[in-house]
């Protein structure tokens, strides 16, 4: 009886959640920041240094010193190495590349004509916003700078590498020795699909999974070459594949969160597993 009483339970719960439950709409533009909010960092950003100062809002608006000067608007980010090593952060919030297609675009420039060699580095995390938990993708040396917007530079970054994952962007002020400002500007994170909410619903609508709930196999369909994860009710991982047929007949009883992801989309479910005993 208890086992039937179980079974009824999950099955229950199985059909109050049946519908696919989509976890994102992904957008094309994941950042595009100029500064111009008045908030800084901006919302959801992260700001924090181990030297004397962290990034600052560099604002024009209203002054006429030529050194406030952004690329774009009237404000942009900076941080100062003017007697002094810098070792400012400024992250970004968690982002979902959900494709290869993804870059990161800024517009970077040293805040001085003769002092101009500041160094920075764009480091990635795929776990939090502590400084251990970032790699460097990219670093340089400033050979050029301005007390106005003309040298500023833009730079591009693929975000190819991180397809299917969170990340957080780090801008990474540092190792460079007495210069002036550097400044950043315009940053753009952003894919080259042209998603659309109405698009992604049609088609994620579309990913089936069944039968569910099962006691050994599930099939996945109108996916092609999907990357699943299947994750147990305490958020651990406990299968991976590459298939669209699975195998759980090994999984204990009771309620998984698949997550079933190509180069188009990705999409979370429940799924039920039983024991036929
Ligand atoms: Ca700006």
């Amino acid at each position: 009886m208890k086992n039937f009483t179980q079974k009824t339970a999950i099955l229950l719960c199985a059909l109050a959640i049946k519908f696919i439950s989509i976890s994102q709409i992904l957008p094309d533009t994941l950042i595009k920041e100029g500064f111009e909010s008045g908030i800084f960092p901006p919302t959801g950003w992260t700001n924090s240094s181990t030297s004397t100062y962290a990034w600052f809002p560099y604002s024009g608006t209203g002054v006429s010193i030529p050194e406030y000067y952004s690329h774009s608007g009237s404000d942009c980010a900076a941080s100062s190495s003017w007697g002094l090593t810098p070792n400012a952060y400024l992250i970004t919030p968690k982002l979902l590349i959900s494709d290869t297609t993804y870059s990161l675009k800024f517009w970077i420039s040293g805040g001085d004509t003769d002092f101009f060699s500041e160094h920075y580095s764009i480091l990635i995390s795929q776990t939090g916003t502590n400084y251990n938990d970032f790699t460097p993708i990219f670093s340089e040396t400033l050979t050029d700078g301005n007390t106005n917007s003309s040298a500023y530079k833009l730079r591009t970054c693929s975000l190819a590498a991180y397809k299917g994952k969170n990340i957080y962007i780090a801008f990474k002020h540092h190792d460079c020795f007495d210069q002036y400002y550097l400044k950043l500007d315009d940053i753009l994170v952003s894919g080259t699909k042209n998603y659309t909410g109405f698009n992604d619903l049609n088609e994620e609508s579309k990913i089936k999974v069944y039968p569910n709930p099962t006691s050994d196999k599930i099939e996945i369909s109108n996916v092609m070459n999907p990357e699943v994860e299947i994750v147990n009710n305490i958020g651990e991982l406990v299968l991976k594949a590459n298939s669209n047929s699975i195998d759980l007949s090994h999984l204990n009883e009771g309620i998984y969160t698949i997550k079933i992801q190509n180069e188009h989309s990705m999409i979370t479910k429940k799924i039920s597993v039983i024991k036929n005993n």
